[in-house]
């Protein structure tokens, strides 16, 4: 049986993910850990787990030894609109932390090392709409840049010494569990929220902002599949093109005014407007399908009746 360590269990996509893998592949296999801080230190967590920083190379050697690790997943990263404010936060843990990552999968001989990176790789001058799966990576954000590092760094771990690293540019993620934090995307998700509590949502980017996103029952399948994907069949490896759906930030108002008919939104774009329009509209994933099978279930539509159902019990 495959022994993983989840590195960033409590994010948005690290909580849910977590609790998948443990359903999938037996509790007592999956390791999830995050770094201790004021957010973390009260959380009620789910044994096994540990505590520690991605940064600390030495800790995380032993928690690898101590459990046995022969996967690693890492969700750990500062976002977009986050590493904007804290630039070198950022390139720290997003960079710093996940080569600690493959220098510890290169010496202790991990199987496999899945990381994300994100549609914050490609720039202004990459192609907006259908964008290709080998195209421009110029970012213009600390994030963007970090990412495109990582997807470098994995491909040459993968080419020099063997490593498997996988990894997949997530779209923005839209889920009702755990809440995103720090990111360009996270309007598409407090506007849900905001429509149930409130029955109006301030948007911080413009009525005609179109982003690729995706729900998160989807990234969840997307990643296990990655996880599971024959390596033998992949000619891709730390950067695969994903996509789910895309929409305007008006259209995703006029999908929640059908459920909610008096929901009322203003826009108020600000500092996250100019990292939204230095990303794509829509994402070519031809490469995921051909290599890995990808297929998304969930459009627009679907994802709000289901998003709308599920805060309305949360939030009662
Ligand atoms: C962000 O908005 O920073 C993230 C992402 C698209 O990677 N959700």
């Amino acid at each position: 049986m495959r022994k993983i360590l989840i590195i960033g269990a409590t994010g948005q996509i690290g909580s849910e993910l977590s609790a998948k893998m443990r359903e999938l592949y037996g509790r007592e296999n999956v390791v999830a850990s995050t770094v201790k801080n004021a957010e973390t230190e009260n959380l009620q967590v789910e044994e096994p787990f540990e505590f520690f920083d991605i940064r600390d190379k030495k800790r995380l050697a032993e928690v690898c030894d101590q459990y046995r690790i022969d996967h690693i997943i890492n969700m750990a990263a500062l976002l977009s609109a986050t590493g904007e404010k804290n630039p070198m936060l950022a390139w720290d843990i997003n960079v710093n932390g996940f080569l600690n990552v493959l220098e510890v999968a290169k010496e202790k001989g991990i199987k496999q090392v899945l990381t994300p990176s994100s549609i914050a790789a490609f720039g202004p001058e990459t192609p907006r709409v259908n964008t290709p799966q080998e195209t421009v990576l110029r970012p213009t954000t600390m994030y963007g840049v970090t990412k495109v590092t990582g997807e470098l760094l994995g491909n040459y771990y993968v080419k020099k010494f063997g490593v498997d690293v996988r990894g997949l540019r997530y779209p923005g993620i839209i889920s009702y569990k755990t809440l995103p934090g720090g990111g360009t995307t996270d309007y598409a998700v407090a506007i849900y929220y905001d429509a149930i509590r409130y029955k109006k949502y301030t948007c911080f980017v413009r009525e005609d902002t179109k982003l690729p996103m995706m729900y998160m029952p989807d990234c969840l399948k997307a990643t296990v599949d990655l996880f599971e994907a024959d390596f033998s069949k992949l000619k891709h490896h730390a950067d695969f093109n994903l996509a789910g759906m895309s929409f305007t930030a008006g259209e995703l108002a006029a999908e929640i005014k059908k459920h909610i008919p008096d929901f009322q939104i203003e826009y108020k774009p600000d500092f996250r407007q100019a990292i939204a329009d230095s990303w794509p509209q829509s994402i070519d994933d031809s490469a995921a399908r051909e290599e890995w099978g990808w297929k998304p279930s969930y459009n627009l539509a679907t994802m709000t009746e289901d998003m709308l159902t599920q805060l309305e019990k949360k939030l009662k």
